[in-house]
């Protein structure tokens, strides 16, 4: 038997940034979700690169981070040429869940309008892959200029694992052996830990198996 090691690491950054963000269905075409994570925290909404919902019931705004992430705060950039005090009430939700549009996740923290500030910073420590924008009341706005998100990704940082398989390579050649992990890499992925490095931990070795009477070689 033979080891190898799954790795990955993440630094402390805003992870909302290129990843895929939607919101109500009720919305304005030239204002989409994206707005709120292209890394431009203009406030002007003439800049083009804030959000908005048309007047609807429980506007709500999503990004999907792609990944489970610890979340250690999430900063929200409002809009402050017009009607900044509709943010009032608006809640940050993290979960993984997507249900009610992941609306229904825990709740971080509830907006409080105030003049003095276009920045509201909130500290979250939830474990989440998606964060939602949702403002409760019937009948409003959500506007967002940008969404920021800060955390880590949540991994195990390093587990091992002990292969064993039939093949007919030469598993101790480094080039063979270097192929198959490569092979394992999408068996061993998904969408939960997307950047997964594997490695040997020790060279693969030879077993050897005697069925019937008859001998049969496996990598492992
Ligand atoms: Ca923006």
């Amino acid at each position: 038997m033979s080891r190898l090691t799954t790795a990955a690491t993440s630094p402390q950054t805003n992870v909302a940034l290129g990843k895929i963000a939607t919101q109500s269905p009720t919305t304005y075409p030239d204002y989409p979700a994206p707005l709120a994570i292209d890394g431009n925290k203009d406030t002007e909404f003439s800049a083009g690169t804030c959000t908005a919902t048309v007047y609807s019931l429980q506007p709500w705004w999503r990004v999907d981070l792609l990944a489970q992430y610890q979340i250690s705060s999430v900063v929200i950039t409002n809009r402050v040429d017009c009607c900044p005090q509709r943010i009032d009430g608006a809640e940050i939700r993290i979960g993984n869940s997507l249900e009610n549009d992941g609306n229904n996740n825990p709740r971080c923290a509830v907006i409080k309008y105030t003049s003095d500030s276009s920045l509201y910073n909130f500290s979250c420590n939830m474990i989440g892959r998606y964060v939602n924008v949702i403002i409760p009341q019937n009948g409003t706005t959500l506007t967002l200029c940008e969404v920021e998100v800060y955390g880590v990704l949540e991994v195990i940082n390093k587990l091992n694992l002990r292969v064993k398989f039939h093949t007919s390579e030469d598993m101790t050649n480094s080039t063979t052996s270097h192929n198959i992990l490569q092979k394992l890499l999408p068996v061993l992925s998904n969408e939960m830990v997307p950047t997964l490095k594997l490695y040997w931990t020790r060279q693969p070795e030879l077993e050897h198996e005697n069925q019937g009477g008859s001998s049969e070689r496996c990598g492992v």
